[in-house]
């Protein structure tokens, strides 16, 4: 008989309990035994989504820039989506950090001693500003500068655009593939997540004991309260106001869809049951089939907090309090970041390690996190393919306006 395969979330939680398990056994005693032979393996494991993050960056977003190349066709429907997906997630990232910022407090700060961190000289916003622009086609790769290199993808994304399909037609075909290849890379990397939650989960418990637990369950807490609260003030309003749906009507009629984003993990998985739910509710289906498949690869309003709230939470555990200039570029990476996190379980992790880079924080933060990050991503995907979805009902209900339709 077939030897039936885990799926990889199983094995991620059979090893985030085993991980606990095992760190707890350890003790403070064995923490020295967990750091020189356990945590090198999860070491490997942040390098080389370290090593996938910059490709996936510039590609992805690259991709889904052209992506919107219709949006000239689509006109009015292009902009108004293009401007709801920016603006609700950069509200999502706002609400990660300003909760995150709020209980503050509340995170039992995790303390070990192999958190150590230099911390660099703090720019003023106008470096800040000034050091988004590369001068220099290399080195944003080279030095991982993850805003020089979105800044990189858009100039890049639209010039490709703006030269027109005829003439750049190898060059998109050129892109959808090196941005498969990214993906499938990726996705290879992700596949070790079960030995990479372990590596890295198992000397943090050792060292910090049954403290960490409660610091995880507490900013998975904060995540999800996040989760909740941008579902229901954002969507919720935005859907009343200027979809025409009651707030009950809508979420009622995409729980299906809910409900398999919350089990896959998975924005582009949920498309098919997405398309469905919005159709029922009313939602157009020409233009449902351009804003879903557009909102499954650059809309992550849930993804946004998950990472607004894991910045807090890292660099509290490192002892840094992030200032304001520093919480705008967050809103700022994370916003841009959205455009290029694939749809798929896992890419939001990923996609962390550049939202921390971009503000100086250590990158090996991602550690305390990676256990449990299969549990915030059921949630950020919820949250992400529900905004796609509200922003389909949105469009659909202002161009029946605009065209006069009923
Ligand atoms: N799981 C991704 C999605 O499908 C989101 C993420 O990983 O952040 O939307």
């Amino acid at each position: 008989m077939e030897k039936k395969k885990l799926s990889l979330a199983l094995q991620i939680f059979i090893a985030l309990v085993i991980a606990i398990i095992v760190g707890l056994i350890l003790g403070t005693k064995g923490a020295p035994f967990a750091n020189s032979y356990i945590k090198p393996f999860g070491t490997i494991f942040l390098n080389l989504i370290k090593f996938i993050v910059c490709p996936i960056v510039l590609v992805s977003i690259i991709n889904g820039i052209i992506s919107m190349k219709d949006i000239r066709t689509v006109g009015s429907v292009g902009l108004k989506t293009i401007v709801f997906y920016l603006c609700t997630t950069a509200i999502a990232i706002t609400i990660g950090l300003v909760v995150a910022s709020l209980a503050k407090g509340l995170f039992p700060i995790v303390a070990t001693t192999d958190l150590t961190y230099t911390a660099s000289a703090s720019t003023s916003f106008m470096d800040t500003l000034v050091n988004i622009f590369p001068s220099n086609f290399l080195t944003p790769i080279t030095n991982a500068n993850m805003l020089q290199i979105i800044v990189m993808a858009i100039l890049l994304g639209f010039s490709i655009i703006l030269v027109g399909e005829e003439k750049n037609s190898g060059v998109i075909e050129a892109f959808e593939k090196c941005n498969a290849i990214c993906m499938k890379c990726m996705e290879l990397i992700l596949k070790l997540s079960p030995i990479g939650v372990f590596c890295l989960l198992c000397p943090v418990v050792a060292a910090n004991g049954a403290m960490i637990l409660s610091s995880l369950a507490m900013v998975l807490l904060i995540a999800y309260i996040c989760y909740i609260l941008h579902a229901v003030i954002v969507y919720s309003s935005t859907v009343s106001l200027v979809g025409g749906i009651s707030p009950l009507k809508f979420f009622k009629g995409m729980m299906p869809a809910i409900m398999f984003a919350f089990s896959s993990a998975s924005s582009v998985g949920t498309l098919p049951i997405n398309m469905k739910c919005v159709e029922d509710l009313g939602g157009d289906n020409q233009i449902s089939s351009f804003v879903l498949p557009l909102g499954a690869t650059i809309n992550m309003d849930g993804t946004a907090i998950y990472q607004g709230v894991c910045a807090i939470f890292i660099a509290a555990c490192y002892g840094i309090n992030l200032t304001f200039p520093q919480m705008l570029t967050i809103v700022l990476t994370a916003t841009l970041a959205s455009i290029g996190t694939a749809g798929v379980p896992g890419a939001g992790m990923v996609m962390l390690a550049m939202v921390l880079s971009s503000v100086g924080l250590p990158v090996d933060g991602i550690a305390i996190v990676a256990g449990i990050d299969r549990i915030f991503d059921m949630g950020r995907t919820t949250v992400n393919i529900t905004g796609d979805a509200a922003c389909a009902l949105i469009v659909s209900n202002l161009e029946k306006k605009r065209l006069g339709r009923k």
